[in-house]
Order: C-alpha cells, then structure tokens, then sequence
C-alpha cells in the first residue's frame, strides 16, 4: 500500500490538479474512483465535504485542491513547486484564487447556459474578459515563460492546466475564440502539453466536449 491515497474522478478538473501533482513530484498513491451520487454514503465518513480530490496521508484527510497541493509541497518538498520568496509564494496563492473565484466560476456559468443560447454573448464575454486578465496581468507580469513562473512549473501550472485545457471544446461548443493577444496563455498551454502528467491525466479535445455536453444537458435537466 502506497503513503498516500487519493480519491478522485477522471473527469474532475479539481482532483487533476493533484493528480498532476502526485505524478510530477513522483509520489506513489493509491487511486480510488469516487462515482456520485452512489458513493456518496460512505465517501462522506472520509471526506466530509464529499467532494474529489482528498488524500489520506499519515492517517489524516486533507480535502480542497489547493490546500491538498500545498500539503505536497509541504511533505514532499523536492521537486519544488513553489517559490522560497514570500512576495512570489503570494503571487502564486493570488492567482491561484483568481482561478477559482473568478475564471472557474465564469466557465461554470456557460455550462449553466448551454440550453440558452440568448445568453450566450453576454457568458461567453465574462470568459474572454477572464482570459484576457490572466494573460495580461498574470502571465505577463509574473515571467517571460514557458511557464507562470518561468522555466520551471509550479503549483500553479497544476492549477489552471485542467481548467485551461477545457478551453478548446468551449471554444467548439460555443463557437468562440481564445483572443490573439493572448499568446503568452495559448504559448503556456501548449507548453503544458509536453509534461508527463498532461500526458497522463488529460483527455482530448472531443472527449471534453462530448463530456461537457453530456454535463450541461444533465444540469438543465436537473433545473427542469
Ligand atoms: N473546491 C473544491 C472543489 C471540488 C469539487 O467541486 N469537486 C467536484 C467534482 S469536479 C465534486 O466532488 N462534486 C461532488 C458533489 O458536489 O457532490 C476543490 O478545489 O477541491
């Protein structure tokens, strides 16, 4: 049996993040698959929010991506994914919480208005606007590439790789394009291609559509 578990599903962008992050640092896990609703009873008694990821390392559960990855680092210091510098380790930590408190959320909300194309524009806006901010005030301001933080990745390339490979099939899907001037993100997503947990945790272009298909037309039905 491996030090650490993870529960989590294959196509939970949240539970990617550790994923990548197990694999980049080299740490063994064990990997359970959580389904909901179904597993819900007895996941709960591990994880109390009930949600993927968590692990179970030295007896304890850590849950939430974010903290999830910074216990890593925190256990497995080696390879170092986040900076020594305090000023930049609150860098990462900002933009991590731009990624969650803003980008996600605008992403989420054009899968709620998928069955209403009226309103697409106006969701589709609040994306590209969110798009356009990282790329301007993040990955510009923060280094010259091919990562956040440089040469090297760090917490959060993990971070947003998941959300940002999606992109495409939003594009597919909605009928939008990335903006041009965002080529230090399209040049970061491409750098991302070539790490061995992309490789491994990612799926294709038409996989995530016809999951985020399958996703939307599920949360339209659920509000009836
Ligand atoms: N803030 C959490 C979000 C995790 C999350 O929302 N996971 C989803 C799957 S992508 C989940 O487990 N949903 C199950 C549920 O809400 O019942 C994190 O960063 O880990």
């Amino acid at each position: 049996m491996s030090e650490v578990e993870l529960y989590y599903y294959k196509t939970c962008p949240f539970a990617q993040r550790t994923r990548m992050v197990l694999i980049e640092k080299g740490i063994p896990f064990d990997a359970t698959l959580v389904n909901m609703p179904e597993d819900r009873e007895w996941y709960l008694k591990i994880s109390p929010y009930g949600k993927v990821p968590c692990i179970r390392h030295n007896d304890h559960t850590i849950y939430e991506s974010t903290v999830i990855n910074q216990y890593l680092e925190d256990v497995f210091p080696e390879p170092a994914y986040l900076p020594s510098d305090p000023y930049a380790r609150a860098q990462v930590r900002i933009w991590m919480h731009y990624c969650d408190e803003y980008y996600s959320k605008a992403s989420f909300d054009l899968n709620l208005v998928y069955t209403k194309p009226d309103h697409w524009d106006e969701k589709i806006n609040d994306v590209l606007e969110c798009l356009r901010f990282i790329d301007r005030e993040g990955l510009r301001k923060l280094s010259d590439g091919p990562f956040w933080l440089g040469d090297q990745p760090s917490l959060l390339d993990f971070h947003y790789s998941p959300f940002m490979e999606r992109v495409p099939a939003y594009e597919e899907i909605f009928g939008f394009a990335i903006p041009e001037e965002c080529d230090r993100l399209t040049s970061w997503m491409a750098a991302m291609q070539d790490l061995k947990s992309y490789k491994e945790t990612a799926f294709e272009k038409a996989a995530h559509v016809e999951q985020l298909i399958d996703f939307m037309t599920m949360l339209a039905a659920r509000r009836g």
